[in-house]
């Protein structure tokens, strides 16, 4: 039997059980799970199936087994602001609404008319989506404030898969951050952001740092599952786990899958005016550093393409489609608003190509390039921020995940910025779960070894 850790990492579109171990030095990887992932409709509102992940999650489990693995702990990320509430019982009261719900339409500038725009971004240093915990709250407390009444409990979707494994109640700093209702300062609850949308403190508990042990399974779920195991806190938020795993600090990063996350490490956070005015955030991130970053919309652009495609093309194929469109040009601003949710995304892009008198898209080539060619420009222009704000010129990007498998984003991206492009691990944020495990049980001491562990395990392509 190998010992192992079990990473789990659910992104928007898919979620990984991924066995993790040592061996010669190296840290190996072992995809035992994959599956799909999805938002559906329920009541009126778009959310997340979180049964249906949790049976994943334990089937997950049981495969490792299966494969002879001999687990001995396990650790959730996902996507973050999102989350459920539980009643006096502890059992769940909402759905897992999702953020690219339209319930918060409109709720951002309704809460700027109680408190100001500028003394939340004081108060927290994080950047203004309209998707973010406290207005999802504020609505919620709008359509149905007897749901409010009613709950005893605020859990995040990890923190909520981490109950049922563990029947343990927590509300990880990482993932916390991103509510935008954390005091950056105390990394506690804001209570007058609270206060603000008059939510009830009580619903919190202290943010509990990554990398310690939450707890064991429960004994219903050891019988299930028939194995022990112990929940471990990993950096909960898909992106804080993805940039502990970059494997070099003085670098640009960018965390790409259905967002591009860029920006660089931080040890304080950097709240300036020039910051609130380009809507940078300051992320809580694993081991007291601070991810000072960008939300770009990413690769959301062309999974929505490829959906309304039927999927008859792959990303490979949208790649080299891409390449074969020399002469088409035309560039939108991927971060406009209607691209965060569209009924449909290429009629999006195509009316924004028209409204700007630019060519209009047609073919799945032409609208890869545009889609691929709006983000290098993005890029270009948020590592021009990013340096403006730091005062630092860096002379890399680093891009890690999913997407820096695009080989013509990586090579565009270089002759646009003139910077080195190392690209890799794609897997970083199961990467970054397990690192957080292994500190947890003292097998990795420091943010120094971590990354020297990234660079001795896996290999790191180069575009210059
Ligand atoms: C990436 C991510 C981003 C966050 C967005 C919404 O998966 O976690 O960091 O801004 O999803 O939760």
């Amino acid at each position: 039997m190998q010992k192992c850790k079990l990473a789990v990492d659910i992104g928007a579109s898919s979620g990984c059980v991924i066995a993790g171990y040592m061996n010669d030095e190296r840290l190996q990887l072992d995809e035992v799970h994959r599956f799909h992932n999805r938002m559906i409709e329920q009541n009126g509102h778009l959310c997340w199936d979180v049964d249906t992940l949790f049976f994943e999650i334990k089937k997950g489990i049981k495969k490792s087994l299966q494969q002879g693995y001999q687990p001995t702990t396990i650790g959730i990320d996902t996507w973050a602001v999102d989350f459920v509430l539980l009643d006096q019982h502890k059992e769940r009261l909402t759905d897992a609404v999702a953020y690219r719900d339209h319930r918060t339409d409109g709720k951002m500038e309704e809460v700027f008319q109680t408190i100001s725009k500028h003394d939340i971004y004081k108060e927290t240093g994080i950047q203004f989506q309209p998707f973010n915990t406290i207005y999802q709250l504020y609505a919620l407390k709008q359509e149905s404030p007897e749901v409010l009444d009613a709950a005893q409990y605020f859990l995040m979707i990890p923190d909520y898969l981490h109950y049922l494994f563990t029947g343990r109640l927590s509300n990880e700093y990482t993932n916390a951050t991103t509510t935008q209702l954390l005091k950056a300062d105390t990394k506690n609850w804001s209570e007058e952001l609270l206060q603000a949308i008059d939510i009830d403190p009580k619903l919190f508990q202290k943010p509990m740092q990554p990398g310690q042990v939450l707890g064991e399974l429960t004994d219903e779920l050891q019988e299930e599952l028939d194995c022990q195991l112990q929940v471990v806190l990993p950096g909960t938020h898909d992106t804080a786990s993805a940039v502990m795993a970059v494997p070099r600090q003085d670098t640009i990063y960018i965390s790409s899958g259905t967002w591009s996350l860029m920006g660089v490490e931080l040890d304080q956070p950097m709240s300036t005016p020039k910051a609130y005015d380009y809507n940078f955030t300051n992320e809580g991130g694993v081991n007291g550093s601070i991810r000072f970053l960008k939300n770009i919309m990413g690769l959301w652009m062309i999974q929505g393409v490829k959906r309304e495609w039927n999927h008859v093309y792959s990303y490979t194929d949208f790649v080299n489609l891409a390449y074969q469109e020399e002469n088409f040009h035309a560039i939108v601003d991927v971060n406009d608003k209607r691209f965060l949710r569209p009924h449909r995304m290429t009629e999006a892009i195509q009316t924004y190509c028209q409204e700007t008198n630019q060519s209009v898209p047609t073919t799945a080539g032409e609208l890869a390039k545009c889609i691929f060619d709006s983000l290098v420009e993005s890029y270009h222009k948020v590592a021009e921020q990013i340096e403006e704000l730091t005062g630092k010129t860096y002379d890399s990007i680093h891009i890690i995940g999913g997407g820096s498998k695009n080989h013509y984003m990586n090579e565009k991206l270089a002759m646009k910025t003139n910077k080195s492009i190392f690209t890799g691990p794609t897997e970083a944020t199961a990467l970054g779960n397990l690192l957080a495990q292994f500190s947890a049980t003292g097998e990795l001491s420091s943010v120094q070894a971590s990354k020297q562990l990234i660079q001795q395990s896996f290999p790191i392509d180069t575009f210059s």
